[in-house]
């Protein structure tokens, strides 16, 4: 809980649901009737985010297998001022923020230009998101911060227009990546709906690269990954009144490297019966059957580019590393 100091220094604000508005199909709890009575069965990544599975995630990023938060965290360090220079004075909305802590380089740079700014961190986990404002408030006094609770659709179809001279929105950690094309392809002419000309979009994309070096980033020694991933049965468990047993799952990442992405699995290891009461759903899994629950698509800069500048985002400057395992492209709107 929130003491009334704490709560005075930054807002909250839930974002409505979609479905009051138009489309039913992306609402909460549809996706999975709909996901868990396709064929393969799939259940959409946004339910790993939980409080306990974003604190999940929190691990994954510090663990030596997983090396895109520490890649895509030195190119900020490294570049942070020049992303300064290059975009002024700037509205910050950060798609998924989670914790902020990458984030933090680019406040960083941006504090020691600019006295005041405003940063907007959106992310489904109310909980993470109150967390870390309050460690923002703490460390950047004059930083301006309303969080949103939402999904991105919800946030990049209720954003109003800033009054910032500027806006820039990004999405790190190639959470892009799980998108599949056509949502991939939605999703950036929803960036593109949102800013207006001169506005900034700033992409983090993990790049292509052998197998030997993905698969252990997904199949950690620790297994915190597959904590993460049976964690998002125990979330459906508390959300919609499941009974899925975690006992009777493993975890499974692979590359499939025709298709560059690794799929990541819950493998039903007997034949079993779920029912999510609230949602009136009952679902039979066979032994063997795979549940995909994410797909994490790796990119190539140039793909990336040209697709950007489809869409109106010109590529103005491409972030790497010197294994070139990750990039930050920097892109600019205009009609
Ligand atoms: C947050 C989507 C970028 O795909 O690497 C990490 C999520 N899943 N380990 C990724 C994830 C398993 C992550 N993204």
């Amino acid at each position: 809980m929130l003491n009334q100091a704490q709560a005075e220094q930054f807002q909250i604000e839930y974002l409505q649901p979609v479905e009051k508005r138009e489309d039913a199909k992306s609402s909460w709890g549809q996706d999975i009737k709909e996901g868990l009575s396709q064929s393969p069965k799939t259940i959409p990544p946004k339910y790993f985010y939980d409080d306990q599975g974003s604190q999940l995630f929190e691990q994954i990023c510090e663990l030596p297998e997983y090396y895109p938060t520490r890649t895509e965290a030195s190119i900020l360090r490294k570049y942070a001022e020049e992303i300064v220079e290059r975009t002024g004075i700037c509205e910050l909305v950060e798609l998924g923020s989670g914790s902020s802590t990458k984030t933090r380089l680019l406040l960083d740079a941006y504090h020691q230009q600019n006295e005041v700014f405003k940063y907007m961190p959106i992310d489904v986990s109310a909980g993470i998101l109150k967390e870390s404002a309050i460690q923002l408030k703490q460390d950047y006094n004059s930083l301006e911060i309303k969080g949103l609770v939402g999904t991105y659709e919800q946030a990049l179809t209720q954003l109003k227009p800033s009054a910032w001279p500027a806006r820039m929105i990004f999405f790190l950690g190639s959470s892009i990546g799980n998108f599949s094309e056509a949502g991939y392809d939605n999703f950036l002419n929803k960036i593109a709906q949102v800013l207006e000309n001169g506005d900034y979009f700033l992409l983090g994309i993990d790049l292509q690269k052998p197998k030997s070096t993905l698969e252990p980033a997904y199949n950690d020694s620790k297994g915190i990954t597959a904590a993460f991933n049976l964690n998002m049965l125990t979330h459906l468990n508390n959300k919609f009144g499941g009974n899925f047993d975690v006992n009777n799952f493993k975890h499974q990442a692979i590359y499939n490297e025709e298709r560059k992405q690794i799929e990541m699995y819950l493998l039903s290891e007997r034949e079993q019966k779920i029912s999510l009461e609230k949602l009136d759903l009952k679902v039979k899994l066979n032994k063997g059957e795979k549940i995909l629950t994410e797909m994490s698509r790796k990119f190539n800069i140039e793909e990336t580019r040209d697709k950007l500048e489809s869409k109106k985002l010109k590529t103005i400057k491409v972030f790497t590393d010197e294994n070139k395992w990750f990039a930050l492209m920097l892109c600019q709107f205009s009609k």
